[in-house]
């Protein structure tokens, strides 16, 4: 049967007359719904642990808004804590983890197949959502790439130059690279089982890809990512991949090949224009207005998204912003964003 889901399409290399559109974050704290619903579950894990209530806030957006696709909700670091990471969350500063950094500490992470213990809660979630979204919406379901998680395990916490993560890769590269592989192979069995729930497509957040270097940019980001593209694609050939990596710039050149990835996910750092040249020639591209739209709209807004779309409009695109919508954003911006794209 053909393929309906205007996401689907994008990811499949079709050009569409209007781009499909999600929003990274479009689950957040800019949302009333999303505040009330956090406060009912207690705090943000026990929300991402809770299948009915992670459900109801993946659905939110789409209810408001009519996004072309649902991303579950969850967080990149609950597959360090399933590995068995201590995690938690201070209110106002961000995620906390207890710290790897040695080999011993390396040794005492949990075997792969124990991490759905922890995790099956979010399979849940997802099948959940593949039973109650809109026909025509696309569930993507997801997880950080292994060099963001590595930078979060390794620092127990999110630092602005991801220093620890390069420092141990210096110092002891036999446990750094313990690390990747132990992260990039709970990745594959972490996805392949939310692909079996119900995700019909997967994306891979390297949100910190951008503060690689040389060498270390192909062997940390891409390589990764392209392990777990592959594995993903011999056991589920049908499910797109996404890939991010952040801030990869001129590096966005080629991007599709080397990762195998159906579709490449820019930055805002990236020029719509150049992208069309340089990256959508291989395939779809995702992206990229800048996120601070959202918080001061107005003509600037139209003006970008319209430009964006413009100037990926000959290709398969997927429209996005270029990072996660921030908490002070304006939800009628939103709105503003989505009725400019659809209405051209
Ligand atoms: O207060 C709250 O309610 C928590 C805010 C929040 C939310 C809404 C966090 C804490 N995580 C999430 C959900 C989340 N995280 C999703 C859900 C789906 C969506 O709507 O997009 C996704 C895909 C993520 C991914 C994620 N978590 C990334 C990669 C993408 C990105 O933004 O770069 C990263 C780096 C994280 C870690 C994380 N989780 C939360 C915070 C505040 C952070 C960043 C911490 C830091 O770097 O200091």
């Amino acid at each position: 049967m053909a393929q309906q889901k205007t996401i689907l399409r994008a990811l499949a290399g079709e050009t569409l007359d209007t781009p499909p559109i999600w929003m990274m974050r479009q689950a957040g704290r800019y949302l009333p719904e999303y505040k009330a619903t956090r406060a009912q579950a207690g705090d943000f894990l026990s929300l991402c642990y809770n299948p009915e209530l992670a459900a109801e806030v993946t659905l939110q957006p789409i209810r408001r808004y009519g996004f072309d696709a649902a991303i579950l909700f969850a967080d990149i670091l609950l597959l360090p804590q399933a590995l068995g990471a201590d995690l938690w969350f201070v209110t106002g500063e961000g995620p906390r983890l207890s710290t790897i950094t040695s080999a011993d500490e390396l040794s005492k992470l949990k075997p792969t197949d124990a991490i759905h213990d922890t995790l099956s809660p979010v399979y849940e979630t997802v099948k959940i959502l593949s039973e109650e979204l809109p026909k025509e919406t696309t569930l993507i379901g997801f997880a950080g790439a292994p060099w963001t998680v590595a930078t979060y395990m390794i620092a127990g916490q999110g630092t602005p130059d991801q220093g620890p993560a390069h420092a141990l890769k210096a110092e002891n590269r036999p446990v750094f690279e313990g690390i990747i592989d132990r992260i990039t192979e709970g990745t594959i069995a972490y996805l392949s089982k939310q692909i079996e729930a119900g995700a019909e497509c997967v994306k891979l957040f390297d949100s910190w890809a951008g503060s690689l270097q040389g060498d270390d940019f192909k062997d940390f980001s891409v390589k990764p990512m392209q392990q777990i593209t592959a594995a993903l694609k011999e056991k589920h050939p049908d499910i797109p991949v996404i890939a991010f990596p952040r801030g990869a710039g001129t590096k966005y050149t080629g991007m599709h090949a080397a990762i195998g990835a159906d579709c490449v996910a820019i930055d805002d750092r990236v020029d719509a224009a150049w992208a069309a040249k340089h990256v959508q020639i291989d395939g779809c591209v995702q992206g990229n207005l800048k996120s601070s739209h959202m918080v001061t709209g107005g003509d600037a807004l139209v003006s970008e998204t319209r430009r964006i779309c413009d100037a990926l409009g000959k290709g398969p695109h997927i429209f996005n912003l270029g990072h996660g919508i921030t908490p002070d954003a304006d939800p009628a911006n939103v709105q503003l964003m989505i009725d400019t794209v659809r209405g051209g």
